[in-house]
């Protein structure tokens, strides 16, 4: 264990640039063995239904179910599940899933409109969709947390109806997983995962109800499945690994960094931890705090292999130029452990979510500050946000003219269109055009 050795890097020297690119550099597997499997079992579910998904889950998922029916959960099982829990746990839970609530409700777009002088309309109506899936990995990566965070926005949003899909392999519930969907609102669970649930939610099947947007975290086989049928149904991202990136100045306690750089790396061997620090010192002592912790942690194999392989410890000039490297990097989530967050948090542009103060664990955002757990990871933070109850939610376009407001502006789409040679367009407003 003493030979860990975690990465290091000085920003002020020349090959820096191309060093922490690699060290990002991540590569989205996806093998034409993986694409063939997919293939064909989103064509036999497409074409054979219930018959196919329940033939793929005996044999993925090492059941012997006759049909669907028996693979599907309702609300009274959820419910029991719920009332089934130790108290504390059942307390943790509830306040969590309150909390997020509570914060998501802010999320909440709403439909405005606005009348022009001459009474025309114009506007925008938000809507909820009608029903969506939520795809809850099995085995080792079951989060209950994240079923909250999946299934919370979509039932404050006013989805219609929340199926979820959860792999039972050799036929194991797992109760928390349940009770959570029972306290996020979740209406009809399917004991199904892989492929084949992605399949059953985007094409629908007899028993299954075919959905408008599938979101939730899944393996290669899933995320394969996912893209496969992105057009037919909307999706939520496709995520990489877990990623911390912590900017330190060097006085918040080292332990507690080097906890919440392993809190990432536990999740697993690909996760990403980041430690940007003025003081090289801070760097030693946050690193011996990593050695001397690292044989008390139950997970210490996944941590290990996860700090030799990705972890970084970088040196920086100065905080600002700690909010530069921050910025390129684009994190899944960043600690500004220092002692002004909120001075430094003008100079971050790009990160899913923002831990300011030493005392703002990752862990508490993971299950219960209030903001959303599913975020962007691997640099997409550039371009794209939290899972919000706004990715549930679409907005229609609202248009009203009134009698003067279609014949004044009958003459500019009339103009337009002919000049694109659209003559039905032009004649279609200029029918509208009061004469004389
Ligand atoms: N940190 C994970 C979420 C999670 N953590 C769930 C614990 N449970 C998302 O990056
Ligand atoms: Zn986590």
């Amino acid at each position: 264990m003493s030979e860990l050795k975690i990465q290091r890097f000085d920003a002020s020297q020349d090959d820096f640039g191309p060093a922490l690119d690699r060290l990002l550099a991540w590569e989205s597997v996806s093998d034409d063995r993986v694409n063939g499997i997919v293939d064909e079992v989103l064509a036999r579910v497409r074409t054979e239904g219930d018959a196919a998904v329940v033939e793929y889950s005996n044999r993925f998922d090492r059941l012997s179910v006759s049909s669907m029916a028996e693979l599907e959960l309702g609300r009274e099982r959820l419910q029991q599940a719920l009332d089934n829990l130790p108290a504390p746990q059942r307390r943790a839970l509830e306040e969590a899933a309150e909390r997020v609530r509570r914060y998501h409700e802010r999320q909440k777009g709403e439909s405005w409109s606005y009348t022009e002088a001459d009474g025309t309309l114009l506007g925008q109506q938000v809507t909820p969709m009608d029903r969506v899936g939520i795809y809850v990995p099995g085995g080792k990566a079951a989060y209950p947390s994240s079923v909250l965070m999946n299934a919370m926005p979509a039932q404050v949003a006013g989805v219609g109806e929340i199926i979820m899909v959860v792999p039972t392999p050799g036929g194991v519930l797992n109760e928390l997983v349940l009770a959570s969907a029972a306290l996020a609102g979740v209406d009809r669970v399917f004991c199904i995962g892989g492929a084949q649930a992605v399949a059953a939610l985007a094409y629908g099947t007899e028993t299954v109800p075919r959905v408008d947007k599938i979101v939730g975290p899944g393996n290669i086989f899933v995320a394969t499945a996912k893209k496969a049928v992105f057009g037919l149904v909307g999706i939520d991202m496709i995520a990489g690994p877990s990623e911390i990136l912590v900017v330190c100045d060097g006085k918040t306690d080292p332990d507690w960094v080097a906890m919440d750089l392993f809190s990432q790396a536990e999740h697993d061997e690909d996760a990403q931890s980041i430690l940007i620090s003025p003081d090289a010192d801070y760097l030693d002592r946050v690193e011996q705090s990593m050695l001397r912790l690292l044989p008390t942690m139950e997970r210490r194999e996944i941590i290990e292999i996860s700090l030799r392989n990705r972890a970084a410890l970088i040196k920086v000039a100065d905080l600002d130029q700690a909010a530069e490297v921050a910025n390129r990097v684009a994190p899944e989530h960043l600690e500004l452990s220092v002692e002004d967050p909120q001075a430094m948090l003008a100079q971050i542009r790009h990160a899913g979510a923002i831990f300011m103060g030493r005392y703002t664990a990752e862990s508490l955002g993971d299950y219960c500050a209030g903001p959303n757990h599913v975020l962007p990871t691997s640099g997409t933070a550039r371009f794209s946000s939290p899972l919000g109850v706004y990715d549930f939610q679409k907005r229609s376009s609202l248009i009203q003219f009134s009698a003067d407001g279609a014949s004044e502006l009958g003459e500019v789409a009339s103009i337009l269109a002919r000049g694109e040679g659209l003559t039905a367009h032009a004649r279609s407003a200029e029918y509208r055009i009061k004469k004389g």
